[in-house]
């Protein structure tokens, strides 16, 4: 089974060093998918010899959308999707792993405490909403921790930050094999990029792509 890690990135110049430190030490291979940095992100990668990949169109859907398309081109097996922004621990992937291949996709679930106030209530609203409309089960369908079979997610359109929330809902309409680990989230290094406005885009996907 072939591995790859990916770090979605815009501007996450204050984090990228200890993310690729921290994957590298793990002992995974990564790249960056990455969206028009300018506070030297890219280069700090490459200077890593990280790969940098970037599609056009600045959006976390892009990146994202990104990473599978070369994870596919490359033939990995499995991507691990982890925010650069020091959030989640790398030291999770190792544990999120061991259900491969049995299962076809690992969702990190947050502890809904550790989040802010208002992420927690959209957050809870989104999967509440997903649960409802694709019959499931789901915890925290904005995690920004994922490890999925990359053949199980062609033809994502999402290009913002409901790239997540499409993921998600796409797990109960392929029928997916979910298994959902606990992860431990921090508090955010450097300058968040989600807004208010995202939270009604990534219901409007959640409704638009169940019609
Ligand atoms: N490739 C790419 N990545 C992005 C883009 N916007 C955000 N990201 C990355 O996506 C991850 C999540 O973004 P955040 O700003 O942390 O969003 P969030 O986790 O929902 O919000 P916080 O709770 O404030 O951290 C980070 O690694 C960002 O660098 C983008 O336009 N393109
Ligand atoms: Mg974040």
């Amino acid at each position: 089974m072939k591995v790859i890690v990916c770090l979605p990135t815009r501007n996450e110049g204050e984090s990228i060093q200890e993310m690729i430190s921290s994957v590298k030490k793990l002992g995974y291979g990564l790249f960056i998918a990455d969206s028009n940095s300018t506070d030297g992100t890219q280069e700090i990668a490459r200077k890593n010899r990280v790969d940098v990949y970037q599609r056009d169109g600045i959006g976390k859907g892009y990146g994202i959308r990104k990473a599978v398309e070369v994870a596919s081109s490359k033939g990995y097996d499995v991507l691990v999707l982890l925010d650069c922004d020091k959030t989640y621990p790398p030291e999770e992937i190792p544990r999120m792993l061991k259900f491969f291949p049995e299962y076809d996709v690992v969702f990190g679930v947050r502890d809904m405490k550790d989040i802010s106030f208002s992420h927690r209530l959209a957050n809870i609203f989104h999967t509440q909403l997903i649960n409802l409309l694709y019959g499931g089960h789901l915890h925290d369908i904005n995690t920004g921790m994922r490890a999925f079979k990359v053949a199980k997610y062609k033809g994502l359109t999402a290009k913002g930050f409901d790239i997540e929330a499409q993921m998600s809902l796409l797990a109960l309409k392929r029928k997916m094999k979910v298994k959902e680990i606990p992860v431990r989230y921090l508090k955010r290094a450097g300058e968040s990029k989600i807004k208010m406005s995202d939270g009604f885009f990534i219901a409007w996907r959640i409704i638009r792509d169940r019609f």
